[in-house]
C-alpha cells in the first residue's frame, strides 16, 4: 500500500455545530474540503492503528463519493478494519449500535439529517467515539482547531470499493467489510421489545399503522422490522425507497413536512398509529388517529410507562432532557423519585450520563428520543416503543396521552423557528436579549411574573466539563418558560428558535390548541426578542 501525502490549504469554516459539520454539497466538493476535515479528525485522535472504523450515511447525494474518499484516507492513516453499510447506508442509530457491538474505535456518519439533499442542498459528516455517541465538545473543538492549520492529508491510490456486495476484501493491512445495514439493528430491537406481542397485535388487526420513511434511510429498516418481522402489510411503509434527494422534500418528521402522513392521520380512515422518521433515522414523529404527540410529551409518556417494555421492566435509573424540551418529563421523574437532568441541545451531552448509568431514557423537543441501548437518538426505536405501549395498554394513542395529562398535568408547548435570518440581525437579537437579562427578574407581564432570566450554562456531572452560552431562558413564577437559541445545524444564515411552554393542571382546560393557549407568551416572546420587528417578517417559517 503506497501512502501519498497530498498538499492542501486549510479552510476556515470547518467548525462542527450541534451535530457535526454541515454545509452545502458544493462546499464539500471544493478541492480537499472533505479530505481536510477527515484528516483533521484523524490527526486529533490517538492510538487507532489497526483498529476498526464504522462508515455509513443516510444515502443523500454525495454519500457514495464521500465514502470512497474516506476509505482511502482511513487506509492511509492506518486503520485495520472498515465496517461499511451496504450501499454506503447506515442509519445514525444503527451506526451507533454497530460501533458498540463490534467494539470499533469510532465511526464516521455522513448525513445532514433532516436538511434537504441533492447537488444544490446539504451534506454533513460527524465523528462518533467508541461508546457509539457523537464526539464530545473537546474533540470537536480539536478537529476544528486542526482544520485551521492543516496543510496535507494522507491517502492511497486504489480503485473504488464495491459498496453493494456483502463480504470482506483485503487491501494491504486493511480489511474492508461490507455489512448488512439492518440486521444487527433489527436484532437489537428484538432484544428490547416484545416482538411476539407486537406481531400478534399487528397481524390480528388490533394495531393498524402507517410509517412514512420520507424517502430517507429508515425505509429498509422499517420494511424489515415492521413488515417482514412484525407482519404489517407492505403498504404500511410509505416513501420507503431511499433517494439521493429525498424526493425533493425535507426529510423532517413534523406535521409540516410529513404532510402525507398527517393528512391520513387526521382523516376518517386513519390507522391506529402513524409515525415518520428523518433523513438519518434518529428522529421520530408520533401520531395516533386524530392526534399528534408533541416530542416532549412523548418523552414523558415513555418515561411514565417504561416498565411495560421488556428492556426497561426493572425501571429507569434516571431521565434527561435537553434544556428547551418541556418540563413534562420532570414531573414523571419527580413522581417516580428518580433524577432528571437538564442538558444543552444535542445528543452528545447525554453520552456521559448514559455511560455511567445515571439515566436510562432521554430526549429532546426536536423529535428525538432514545435510551441506553445506543448513544444516539433513535427514530424506529421510539416507534416500536409506542407500538409496544399500545399493545400492552390496549388503549388508543389519544387515550394514552389524555390519561397522562390528567395524571401529571399538561405542559402546553410550541416551538417557532425563524429560518435563514441574516446572521448580523440574528446576533443582534441575541445581544438584545442578553442585555435585558439582569433587569427581567421580578418584572410583571400580564399574568406572568419573571422568576429568573439567564443564559444556560451546563456543567457535566460526570467529567466536570462546562458548556456556556447554551440558550437564553426566561422562567416565570407559574413554571412557564420562554427559551431563545440559535440553531447549530443550519447551512444558510441563522435560524432563531423560540420555545414556549405553560403548565396546565386543570383537565377541563387541557384540550386547547397550543398556539391559542400560548398566545400571550408568544406575544411576550416577540416583545423581548423583536424578531418580527427586526426582520420585517410576519411570522415563523416552521411551528412545531
Ligand atoms: C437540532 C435540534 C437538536 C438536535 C440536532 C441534531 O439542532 O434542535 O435538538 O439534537 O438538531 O438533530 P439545532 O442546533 O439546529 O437546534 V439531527 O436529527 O439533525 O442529527
Ligand atoms: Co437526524
Amino acid at each position: 500500500m503506497h501512502i501519498e501525502m497530498i498538499t492542501t490549504h486549510p479552510y476556515q469554516d470547518q467548525n462542527p455545530g450541534t451535530s457535526g459539520l454541515r454545509k452545502k454539497v458544493k462546499v464539500f466538493q471544493q478541492p480537499g474540503y472533505l479530505e481536510n476535515f477527515v484528516q483533521s479528525i484523524f490527526d486529533s485522535l490517538e492510538d487507532f492503528t489497526g483498529k476498526t472504523l464504522v462508515l455509513g450515511g443516510d444515502g443523500r447525494y454525495f454519500n457514495r463519493a464521500a465514502i470512497q474518499i474516506i476509505i482511502k484516507i482511513a487506509a492511509a492513516n492506518g486503520f485495520g478494519e472498515l465496517l461499511i453499510g451496504q450501499g454506503g447506508l447506515l442509519s445514525t442509530p444503527a451506526a451507533s449500535h454497530i460501533i458498540r457491538k463490534y467494539q470499533a474505535f469510532g465511526g464516521l456518519i455522513l448525513s445532514a439529517s433532516h436538511n434537504p439533499g441533492g447537488s444544490e442542498e446539504d451534506f454533513g459528516i460527524k465523528y462518533n467515539v467508541g461508546n457509539g455517541g457523537p464526539a464530545p465538545e473537546k474533540d470537536t473543538a480539536a478537529f476544528y482547531q486542526r482544520s485551521q492549520s492543516i496543510n496535507a492529508y494522507k491517502t492511497i491510490a486504489m480503485a473504488d470499493v464495491d459498496l453493494d456486495n456483502l463480504g470482506s476484501q483485503q487491501i494491504g493491512d486493511l480489511t474492508i467489510t461490507i455489512i448488512d445495514p439492518v440486521s444487527d439493528y433489527a436484532e437489537l430491537m428484538q432484544s428490547i421489545f416484545d416482538f411476539p406481542l407486537l406481531k400478534q397485535s399487528i397481524s390480528s388487526g388490533y394495531i393498524t399503522l402507517l410509517f412514512d420513511a420520507m424517502h430517507a434511510i429508515t425505509g429498509p429498516y422499517a420494511r424489515r422490522i415492521l413488515v417482514d418481522m412484525l407482519g404489517a402489510p407492505a403498504e404500511s411503509v410509505i416513501n420507503a425507497e431511499p433517494l439521493e434527494d429525498f424526493g425533493g422534500h425535507h426529510p423532517d418528521p413534523n406535521l409540516a413536512h410529513a404532510h402525507e402522513l398527517a393528512e391520513v392521520m387526521f382523516s376518517d380512515h386513519a390507522p391506529t398509529f402513524g409515525a415518520a422518521s428523518d433523513g438519518d433515522g434518529d428522529r421520530n414523529m408520533i401520531t395516533g388517529s386524530q392526534i399528534f404527540v408533541t416530542p416532549s410529551d412523548s418523552l414523558a409518556i415513555m418515561a411514565a410507562n417504561a416498565q411495560l417494555i421488556p428492556a426497561y421492566s426493572a425501571g429507569l435509573s434516571g431521565v434527561a432532557r435537553s434544556m428547551p424540551t418541556s418540563q413534562a418529563v420532570d414531573r414523571v421523574a419527580a413522581s417516580y423519585n428518580i433524577p432528571c437532568y437538564e442538558t444543552p441541545t444535542g445528543w452528545k451531552f447525554f453520552g456521559n450520563l448514559l455511560d455511567v448509568g445515571k439515566i436510562t431514557l432521554c430526549g429532546e423537543e426536536s423529535f428525538g428520543t432514545g435510551s441506553n441501548h445506543v448513544r444516539e437518538k433513535d427514530g424506529l426505536w421510539a416507534v416500536l416503543f409506542w407500538l409496544n405501549l399500545i399493545a400492552r395498554r390496549r388503549q388508543s394513542v389519544a387515550d394514552i396521552v389524555h390519561e397522562h395529562w390528567q395524571k401529571f398535568g399538561r405542559d402546553i408547548y410550541c416551538r417557532h423557528d425563524y429560518e435563514a435570518v441574516e446572521t448580523p440581525i440574528a446576533n443582534a437579537i441575541v445581544e438584545h436579549l442578553r442585555a435585558q437579562l439582569p433587569t427581567l427578574p421580578g418584572q410583571v407581564f400580564g399574568e406572568y411574573t419573571v422568576k429568573f432570566a439567564d443564559e444556560f450554562c451546563y456543567k457535566d456531572s460526570v467529567d466536570g466539563s462546562i458548556s456556556r452560552n447554551q440558550g437564553i431562558r426566561v422562567g416565570f413564577t407559574n413554571g412557564s418558560r420562554i427559551v431563545f437559541r440559535l440553531s447549530g445545524t443550519g447551512t444558510v444564515g441563522a435560524t432563531l428558535r423560540i420555545y414556549i411552554e405553560r403548565f396546565e393542571p386543570d383537565s377541563s382546560r387541557q384540550n386547547q390548541d397550543a398556539q391559542v393557549a400560548l398566545a400571550e407568551l408568544i406575544e411576550l416572546a416577540e416583545q423581548l426578542c423583536e424578531v418580527k420587528k427586526r426582520t420585517g417578517r410576519v411570522g415563523p417559517d416552521v411551528m412545531t
